[in-house]
């Protein structure tokens, strides 16, 4: 699932491929209208909606307070600007060189409204702070406060249409990842431009990078570039670690 270069979106404009999400175009440019799903997939959004409707309600995980708040190291990509690295991104420079003025998360897909957001929108939605432990695959962990928009007042807001399974997400540093509507909708689940009470700092992802509370320290995905709702499993082969890393 990782340093997937199917991503690498210049490629993809000058063949002009499409996938099941739509076309894929950069950054914030326009989107063209979603696709809708075939008519035979009907009975499976009933079922699995139904599934979702009769699951208890999801528990939140433990919250810590600030004085639980520990040393933090960053991991794996720490920063896509750095040329000397393969996870360097020409579009990651130029919007670190404006100060992130110009980012903007584009979502696309299985929305009825697909759209942008930059980095002022998302801090328009109420934002929620919380205090969570990080438990990376590797055997550390660490504590810290994290702030952000519910990642569900974003698909509510782009408006999720009721053949949406799987929201994917795609980094400037090539990472490519996906969540179930379960995780994505849990109110814990964030896009996260706050940490510790500042900006996110780039090491740790910034501007703006994903927190999934309720699994491993890879699912929360770093330097956000564009989110796509699919009614399918976007299968992005290269799978390192399992994709479902509940804990
Ligand atoms: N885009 C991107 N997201 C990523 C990574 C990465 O290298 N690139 N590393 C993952 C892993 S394995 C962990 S443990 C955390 C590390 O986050 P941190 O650097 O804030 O500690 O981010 C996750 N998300
Ligand atoms: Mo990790």
């Amino acid at each position: 699932m990782r340093k997937n270069k199917i991503i690498t979106r210049r490629n993809v404009i000058i063949t002009g491929l499409t996938t099941i999400g739509g076309l894929i175009l950069p950054g914030c440019a326009k989107k063209p209208p979603p696709t809708y799903g075939n008519i035979l997939r009907m009975g499976d959004a009933f079922t699995y909606h139904a599934q979702r409707a009769l699951l208890p309600g999801q528990s939140l995980v433990k919250e810590y307070t600030t004085n639980d708040i520990s040393s933090f190291p960053a991991i794996g990509t720490t920063n896509p600007a750095d040329t000397s690295k393969s996870s360097f991104s020409k579009p990651y420079e130029n919007i670190v060189r404006a100060g992130f003025k110009d980012y903007c998360l584009a979502i696309e897909g299985r929305v009825s409204k697909p759209g942008s957001y930059t980095l002022t929108d998302l801090q328009k939605f109420p934002a929620r702070k919380q205090i969570t432990r990080h438990t990376c695959e590797e055997g550390w962990s660490a504590i810290a406060e994290w702030t952000g928009v519910p990642l569900a007042s974003i698909l509510n807001s782009a408006g999720t249409l009721p053949s949406a399974r799987f929201v994917n997400f795609y980094s400037y540093d090539g990472w490519v990842d996906s969540i179930d509507l379960l995780d994505a909708f849990h109110p814990q689940t964030i896009l996260a431009y706050g940490m510790n009470g500042r900006d996110l700092p780039i090491p740790h992802g910034g501007p703006l990078r994903l927190r999934v509370e309720t699994q491993l320290g890879y699912k929360s995905m770093k330097y956000l570039e564009k989110i796509t709702v699919t009614d399918e499993f976007v299968d992005i082969g290269d799978i390192g670690w399992s994709w479902h890393a509940g804990i």
